[in-house]
């Protein structure tokens, strides 16, 4: 086991794996007609075990308990819509507590009060999710009209809506932060209720990539004459629509902007920054697993770039649960939505922060 996947502070032997095992062990024994509720199998409940571990593990690194409470409401949303009961969770959470307690780890008194802290929260939270389409929004109906064309299966007149709306003078930015991205979280919601499949969410995921590729020349037309400004996804994240909406909407700015997309390599991004030398570098995660992987990110950023200055921004979901995050990974700079980003830009570029 590497030492990324080792909980911090527990000494390198003991990693979550491990940990996550041997609180699964302790489930078993104590309720074995648990298993009917946690999963059909021992491997799925050991994987999600593990995904508990590693939430407790960032929240330890970070010193952040709200993303263990964020991550803990989440697990109960998505099983409540699963029809599995409160004590699935709450069982396999108070497991690996015990677990934690009794290991030697220096860092367990401080695990067990957090992991209290969100059972605690659990026990409130309310597992409906809102919808993610604002109904006070006048971009609201064709939002919803899209998702409903395209839960449909037609791609073609869901296209040509959001097409004709760009041809007809609605913003780029608008069409991307309120149309796309609010359909893009409304399919993760209905996902994550239950109400539609993983192959409809990826092809929806898919259908608004085409779309924002159709929607390219418009932004790629822009003079790029500006500063300019590198984007990528931390290693191990997938989700890159966000980051692409980031460097769509700068390069509309006139910055000139450079998407490294998906899942990049720390040593990627300090090759582009050697090859590009942009004055602000914009990092995404979306998951909380990846908060600490953005800051380790940031280190080797910074620490290759020795004494030239890159201004770092950071966003994506954790970013916006935990709003003073960002300083805690050592970013000079949040947003929480591409057009958000693009007024910090050129707030930086006003500010004559930006040769
Ligand atoms: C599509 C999708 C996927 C696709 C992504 C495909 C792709 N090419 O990007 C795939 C299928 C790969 C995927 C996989 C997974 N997903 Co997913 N996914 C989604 C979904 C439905 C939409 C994401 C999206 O496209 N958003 C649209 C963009 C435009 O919005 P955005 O990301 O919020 O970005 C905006 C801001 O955050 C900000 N921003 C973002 N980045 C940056 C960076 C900078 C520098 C700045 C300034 C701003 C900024 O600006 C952006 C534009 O306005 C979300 C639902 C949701 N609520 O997000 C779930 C969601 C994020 N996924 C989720 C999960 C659980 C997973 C998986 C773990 C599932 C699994 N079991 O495999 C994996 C993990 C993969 C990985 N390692 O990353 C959960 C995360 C829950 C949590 N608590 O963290 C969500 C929330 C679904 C849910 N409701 O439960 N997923």
């Amino acid at each position: 086991m590497s030492d990324e996947t080792a909980l911090p502070g527990t000494g390198a032997a003991q990693g979550f794996g491990q940990l996550a095992e041997r609180a699964v062990h302790r489930l078993y024994e104590r309720s074995p007609e648990s298993r009917q509720f946690i999963s059909s199998s021992y491997q799925a409940c050991l994987e999600d075990m593990e995904h508990h571990a590693r939430a407790l593990a960032v929240a330890l690194e970070t010193g952040e308990q709200r993303l263990l409470d964020d991550y803990a409401t989440w697990a109960k949303a998505l099983l409540a819509h699963r029809g599995l009961p409160d004590s699935c969770l709450v069982g396999a959470l108070l497991a690996l507590q015990e677990t934690v307690a009794e290991s030697q780890d220096p860092a367990a008194d401080r695990a067990v009060a957090m992991l209290q802290a969100a059972l605690a929260r659990l026990a409130e939270a309310d597992p409906t999710i809102p919808p993610s389409i604002d109904p006070s929004d006048d971009l609201a109906p064709m939002a919803a009209r899209y998702l409903e064309l395209l839960l449909a299966g037609d791609r073609p007149e869901a296209m040509r809506l959001v097409l004709d709306a760009a041809s007809e003078g609605i913003a780029i930015r608008d069409l991307y932060d309120r149309v796309l991205r609010a359909v893009q979280h409304e399919v993760g919601r209905l996902w994550q209720s239950g109400r539609v499949s993983v192959a409809m969410e990826h092809y929806i995921t898919g259908v608004n990539q085409v779309l924002m590729a159709r929607l390219y020349p418009v932004v790629a037309d822009r003079p790029s004459a500006g500063p300019k400004f590198v984007g990528a996804c931390v290693g191990g994240e997938r989700h890159e629509l966000g980051i692409r909406m980031v460097c769509d909407l700068l390069q509309l700015e006139g910055w000139d902007a450079v998407c490294l997309g998906a899942d990049t390599p720390v040593d990627a991004i300090v090759a582009a920054l050697a090859e590009h030398k942009p004055a602000v570098l914009g990092l995404s995660a979306t998951l909380g697993f990846n908060v600490p992987q953005t800051r380790r990110f940031i280190e080797a950023v910074r620490a290759a770039a020795g004494e030239t200055r890159v201004h770092v921004i950071v966003g994506g979901r954790p970013f916006d649960v935990v709003p003073d995050l960002w300083r805690r990974v050592g970013a000079d700079g949040y947003a929480p939505s591409a057009s958000a980003a693009a007024e910090w830009a050129r707030s930086l570029v006003g500010g004559g922060q930006v040769a």
